[in-house]
């Protein structure tokens, strides 16, 4: 029966080539299926999600692939291309989150997660490959994590709706690799659409799929990878997520979501902490950019989203503290070379920025932030230009 997530009229590219050849030099058989999961860019809404509020990320084409087979011994096995290695892990070891360590949780977590919410799944021989680039903040592990959870719900015909899996999904990553994410990145790989960009309400996961055709009104969406080297971002993350945590009890409220825009600075006034004040701001302030942004959309207003891009980038600049100089110079360069809107997109603290840009002036732009990082003696940027993909689904 064809699954609910299959998209058939995806082409089978490099990356789902060298999946399966290393499937089948691996375990010297043919895989039954091949599974993709992408990466993703979010277009605004950041640090929302786990404040119950809202994102508007859209999937990338670059993907992580997994191609599969059952097996019937008592173990998985796994083999990553990006890692360089073969790891393997028995039901005692998906039983206990931590057991299996490094880049083995985000596999293990998912058969956890599907094991705890009382699915029967199937051992199996899983060989993955990817172009999602890693550490960049544009969700290597979700989509690594949407790759499995749908092979192996496929291979297992479990029955798994397409709207719960982000959650089975984040429960691997919260509860199995102890990364304290929101929905955000494994609804986005799970549950876009091409041409789309997905608004998410992450209180009651409610989705709208947003018409984002960028070509169609001569536009590009450049990405930049700042190159930023990580600094400390997993103690950061979790800082400011405990401060919203602590805000929203403070207000009395369950999450910062429930502080109308309307209503912000009679909540800033009863909060004392100055710091607090600007972490609550930009929860606040970004929600309604990213109401404000569906609107331009549904309008076809593509161009006019530019000026909330770049609004959201200053509140993440000075009110929730998250940017890194690389990725502020990418905002301003690209804004001085004629973007339309820029900010950085993904956790903070590095990973990329994105910049809304005409198609024809993506080029300009991007030899603009690499001239401005030249000057600066920062390490060279990359840049690509992304359009909307699909989501999760069987490829082959
Ligand atoms: C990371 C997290 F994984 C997401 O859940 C989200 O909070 C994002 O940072 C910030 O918007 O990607």
């Amino acid at each position: 029966r064809p699954a609910a997530t299959d998209h058939p009229d995806q082409p089978v590219g490099p990356v789902a080539e060298r999946a399966t050849a290393g499937f089948t030099s691996e375990y010297a058989a043919r895989p039954v299926g091949v599974w993709a999961a992408p990466g993703r860019v979010n277009l605004i809404g950041e640090h929302t999600d786990y404040n119950d509020g809202f994102v508007l990320p859209f999937a990338l084409p670059q993907r992580t692939v997994v191609a599969a087979a059952p097996e019937q011994g008592r173990r998985w096995t796994v083999w990553s291309e990006q890692a360089g290695e073969r790891i393997s892990f028995g039901r005692a070891d998906a039983a206990e989150p931590g057991r299996v360590p490094g880049w083995g949780a985000y596999v293990a977590g998912v058969v956890w997660a599907l094991r705890e919410a009382g699915h029967d799944v199937p051992v199996a021989r899983l060989a993955i490959a990817s172009d999602v680039p890693l550490g960049a903040g544009l969700s290597s592990s979700a989509a690594l994590e949407s790759a499995v959870l749908t092979a192996l719900a496929d291979l297992g015909e479990l029955d798994v709706p397409l709207a719960d899996r982000p959650a089975l999904a984040q429960r691997a990553e919260n509860g199995y690799a102890g990364v304290p994410c929101g929905i955000m990145d494994q609804s986005a790989s799970l549950r876009c659409q091409p041409g789309r960009a997905l608004f998410l309400d992450c209180r009651t996961l409610a989705v709208e799929q947003v018409p984002f055709d960028l070509a169609a009104a001569g536009l590009a969406i450049l990405v930049i990878d700042s190159n930023a080297p990580h600094r400390h971002v997993g103690g950061e993350y979790a800082a400011r997520r405990a401060a919203c945590e602590s805000a929203a009890a403070a207000l009395g409220v369950p999450a910062l979501r429930d502080v109308a825009v309307d209503r912000l600075d009679a909540a800033l006034a009863r909060l004392d902490d100055e710091t607090v004040r600007r972490r609550v701001r930009h929860v606040v302030t970004e929600n309604q950019r990213v109401l404000d942004t569906v609107e331009l959309l549904r309008a076809g207003r593509l161009a006019e989203i530019g000026p909330l891009l770049t609004a959201s980038h200053a509140s993440m600049r000075y009110d929730f503290e998250i940017t890194v100089p690389e990725v502020d110079t990418a905002v301003e360069a690209a804004l001085s070379a004629g973007a339309y809107g820029a900010r950085m997109t993904g956790g903070g603290f590095g990973g990329c920025v994105l910049a809304l840009v005409d198609a024809a002036a993506a080029g300009t732009v991007a030899s603009t932030v690499r001239q401005a990082y030249a000057e600066r003696g920062f390490r060279p940027p990359s840049a690509f230009t992304a359009t909307p993909g699909p989501g999760a689904g069987r490829i082959g």
